[in-house]
This record gives structure tokens, C-alpha cells and sequence, in this order.
């Protein structure tokens, strides 16, 4: 389905700011009635309606009752230069949830409705005023926890993904069109030398394509942030070095050795990346009911982890059993081989990527490098590259990818421009899905459902 700009006949409102007490909360309205029904619960100088847009008003909000519900600051938007693209206001009020309400309620009475989660954004959407990933990205601006994750979404937000997959949509309309216009003039074969020129343009694009993809992991990372999961043998220090690197007492921490039954899970932010740490009870064989259930939780924690950080008691040595086991669980380039305890001996085997002691904090700077490095790798992402964060993007990018090696195959069967022609114009679809060129009312819904109302 080709996307018509919005006909968004009604007006829809919502608060758009954390329900609760703040010094001030906003209640937005947009949609072709939004200004003249603000009018008719808004007394001012001036009827907003005679207001120029992006200025503020000061007045009051009174309800049929002649009560003044509020005094209040109303930012007037005409269309298109507001968010949504619409006739838009938004009402300051002083920050308290029932003034709010009832603000809303008086405009619910004046033929508007309440907007559904994101439905703001979906306008802007539809009113060209932001393309699909861009709005996505709204979304995820909002949510960020870190500087990396919240810079990784203002990239997106200021169209860096866009950008790219645009120039690469554009490149595959060319491609098509030097096969479509010999299509049509062309009785016989295609030329030797168009068809050239169209599998060096799909390589270069499916090089691209593989570029953006390999991002994925990285910009998944950025944005949602990395489990770690810290097993070993009891005793070994798992719990110490979850309080070290909280620099609290958060877990017990005893010499008995299965004295953690439950996962506890902690954030910590390295670098701007969010590492959610999840110390678990010390795998071994065990009759304790209790610890029983501990450790298969601790498999759990496992099989979740992006990273697993095995920790090891030097004294005791490196516990082979217990790594075959994590093995079968995870991918050993998944698994860092950590050695706890070093200040009772010195003597670390550079068998293990990093010794520490979650005592004294010897070793913990690098320990921090290497779950940098497990997590993001070495790739070296600057502000400006674009970078892929979003499963749909990822998944839109590889059936684009399946496409175009479908057009190479039927090149070199020598197929005719047809089949050529019809998996190019798949793969322009696929990266359209991105940008939202091309895009079903269900995934639209699907998208601005997750976001907040009044966003
Ligand atoms: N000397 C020294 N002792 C440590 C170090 N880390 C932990 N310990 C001690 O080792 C013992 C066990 O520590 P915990 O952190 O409870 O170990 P755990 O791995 O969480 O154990 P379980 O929860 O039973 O699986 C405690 O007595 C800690 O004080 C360290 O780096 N150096
Ligand atoms: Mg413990």
C-alpha cells in the first residue's frame, strides 16, 4: 500500500508530559479544530484564532461553570511548521494531574477526542514531516538510559539511516530503469554492457547492505544496552565483584560457598553503554531444594547473556567442568575467562583474558575494556555513520539483500529483464519499508502503538 498523505479530519489531544506534580504540565492539541476549540475555554488578550503561529498566550482556562480552572500559556503552531504538521496548541498549565484532567475534559466536550499512543508522531509521519525510521526514533530518544544509546537515536532522529537508505533506494530506481528502458526499446537480449553496469551497481549496493547489517549488533547494543551474566563455582567472588562494581553492599557476601540462591540483576553504565549484571547463585551439584532452583536459574542467566562472565578463585584454578557446561550453552567468543582473587597471588596465567581482585579493584579497568570490547568489538562507529538499531530496519535489509542476489542469479542464468526487474523492484520495496514508503497500516499501527500517549 502506497502512503496518502494524512486527511486527519479530527482533533485529538492528550497530556504530554509524566502524569503526576511538576511545576508544569502540558496538554496538547492537534488537528484542524485545535486552535479555534482552545478558543472556547481560553480567555486572553486576543482570540488565539487572530494569533500568528509559534506565539504564546497568556490567559485562562474557564469552564461552563464561569470557575478558572487554570491560569495557563498557550503556544499556538499553524500548519505544517508544528510537530504533527497541523493546526496544533499546546496548553501550559501549572503541573498538577487534575488540572490536566479537567483541562482535557473540557476539549473532549468540544468534538475532540483522546489520541491514541504516538498517534502525534504518526501524523507527523503521515504529514511527511518525519519518514518512519526517523519516527522510530522519536521513540527511542525517549527512552534512552545512556549518552551512547541517546546519541545513537539522535543519529537516526536527524536521518543519518535515512540518508543512506534513500541514496541506495534512489541507486536501485536507476538500476531498474536501465533495465526497464531496454525493456522496452529492446526486442532482443538485453546489452552486454547495461547488464554489466546493473550487477556492478547491485554489488555495490549489496556491499552497502551488508555494511549497514553488520552495524545491527552494535546498534542493538547502543540502544538496548548488554546482559552480563556472572557464574562460577561458589565462593569464587561473584557477588564481591557485582558490589565492587556497584560500589555498594547490593548482594550477601559470605565465605559459605552457596550464599547467593536468587539472580540479582544491577545496572552499571561503562562508557555511556548500559551492561545489566545479573550475579548468580555458584553452579554445582547440590541437595539443597532451594539451591537447586538457584542454579537453574543460573543456566537461565546463561542462555540470556549476551556476554558470560566466568569468574574463577585463583586459588582454586580454572574449573573446566563447569566452562564445558557454560559451552553447551553459549559460544565461546560469548564467554570472558575471568580469574578473581589475584591479590593472594600474583601468579595469573594469561590462559584467562583478564585477572582481577574484587577486593582491592586490581584489574577491574581492564576487565571494563575487555566487556567493551566483547560487547561492541572493535568496529570504530563515528557520529556520523549510519548505523542499524532496530530489528524491523535489520530484517527490512536482509530480505533487500535476498532480493538482490535473486537479480544477480537470474543475470547470470540470463534470464529475461523481467525476472531481473521484478527482484530489483522487491529489494526498492524492502528498503522502502525503512523510510516508510512502503508500509501496511498494521505495521504503522504495530510501531506507534509502543509509544506513550501524548507523544
Ligand atoms: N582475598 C579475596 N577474597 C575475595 C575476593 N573476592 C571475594 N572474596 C571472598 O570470597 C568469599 C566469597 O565471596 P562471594 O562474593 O560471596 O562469592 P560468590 O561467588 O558470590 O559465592 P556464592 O554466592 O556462594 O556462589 C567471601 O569471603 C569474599 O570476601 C578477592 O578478590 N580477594
Ligand atoms: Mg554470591
Amino acid at each position: 500500500m502506497t502512503q496518502t498523505l494524512s486527511q486527519n479530519e479530527d482533533t485529538i489531544t492528550a497530556l504530554a508530559t509524566p502524569n503526576g506534580v511538576g511545576a508544569i504540565a502540558i496538554v496538547r492539541v492537534s488537528g484542524p479544530n485545535s486552535i479555534e476549540s482552545v478558543d472556547k475555554i481560553f480567555y486572553g488578550k486576543k482570540k488565539l484564532q487572530d494569533c500568528d503561529s509559534h506565539t504564546i498566550h497568556y490567559g485562562k482556562i474557564i469552564d461552563k461553570n464561569r470557575e478558572v480552572v487554570d491560569d495557563v500559556l498557550v503556544s499556538v503552531f499553524r500548519e505544517p511548521n508544528s510537530y504533527t504538521g497541523e493546526d496544533s496548541a499546546e496548553i501550559s498549565t501549572h503541573g498538577s494531574s487534575l488540572i490536566a484532567e479537567k483541562i482535557i475534559s473540557l476539549l473532549l466536550e468540544e468534538n475532540i477526542r483522546l489520541a491514541e499512543p504516538g498517534e502525534f508522531t504518526k501524523r507527523a509521519f503521515l504529514n511527511g514531516r518525519l519518514d518512519l525510521a526517523q519516527a522510530e526514533a522519536v521513540a527511542d530518544v525517549i527512552n534512552s538510559r545512556t549518552d551512547a544509546s541517546l546519541r545513537g537515536a539522535r543519529n537516526q532522529l536527524d536521518g543519518l539511516l535515512s540518508q543512506k537508505v534513500d541514496s541506495l533506494r534512489e541507486m536501485l530506481v536507476n538500476t531498474s530503469s536501465l533495465i526497464e528502458l531496454e525493456l522496452d526499446f529492446a526486442e532482443e537480449d538485453l546489452e552486454f554492457v547495461s547488464l554489466q553496469q546493473v550487477l556492478d551497481n547491485i554489488n555495490f549496493i549489496e556491499t552497502e547492505i551488508d555494511t549497514l547489517m553488520s552495524s545491527y549488533s552494535f546498534g542493538r547494543i547502543i540502544r538496548d544496552g548488554v546482559n552480563v551474566a556472572l557464574v562460577g563455582e561458589p565462593n569464587v567472588g561473584k557477588s564481591s565483584l557485582l558490589n565492587f562494581f556497584l560500589k555498594e553492599a547490593r548482594a550477601i557476601v559470605s565465605e559459605i560457598p552457596g550464599t547467593t540462591r536468587d539472580v540479582i540483576r544491577e545496572e552499571l553504565s561503562i562508557d555511556g553503554i548500559l551492561f545489566r549484571l545479573f550475579d548468580t547463585a555458584g553452579i554445582r551439584t547440590t541437595e539443597d531444594s532451594i539451591e537447586k532452583e538457584g542454579v537453574s536459574r543460573s543456566r537461565k542467566a546463561i542462555e540470556d547473556a549476551d556476554i558470560v562472565l566466568f569468574l574463577n578463585d585463583i586459588n582454586t584454578g580454572f574449573s573446566n567442568y563447569l566452562y564445558n557446561e557454560i559451552k553447551e550453552l553459549k559460544s565461546e567468543s560469548r564467554i570472558l575467562k575471568v580469574v578473581n582473587k589475584i591479590d593472594t597471588n600474583h601468579n595469573v596465567s594469561n590462559f584467562y583474558d583478564v585477572g582481577i581482585s574484587a577486593k582491592t579493584g586490581e584489574g577491574i579497568e581492564r576487565l571494563f575494556d575487555k566487556l567493551k570490547e566483547k560487547a561492541v568489538g572493535s568496529q570504530n562507529y563515528t557520529e556520523k555513520t549510519a548505523v542499524v538499531s532496530n530489528i524491523r530496519h535489520y530484517q527490512a535489509l536482509k530480505k533487500t539483500k535476498e532480493n538482490l542476489i535473486g537479480a544477480k542469479k537470474s543475470i547470470e542464468e540470463k534470464l529475461s529483464g523481467e525476472f531481473i526487474s521484478v527482484d530489483l523492484r522487491n529489494a526498492e520495496n524492502s528498503l522502502g519499508e525503512i523510510i516508510g514508503k512502503i508500509t501496511s497500516e498494521d505495521i504503522l499501527n504495530n510501531i506507534f502503538a509502543k509509544f506513550c500517549i501524548g507523544k
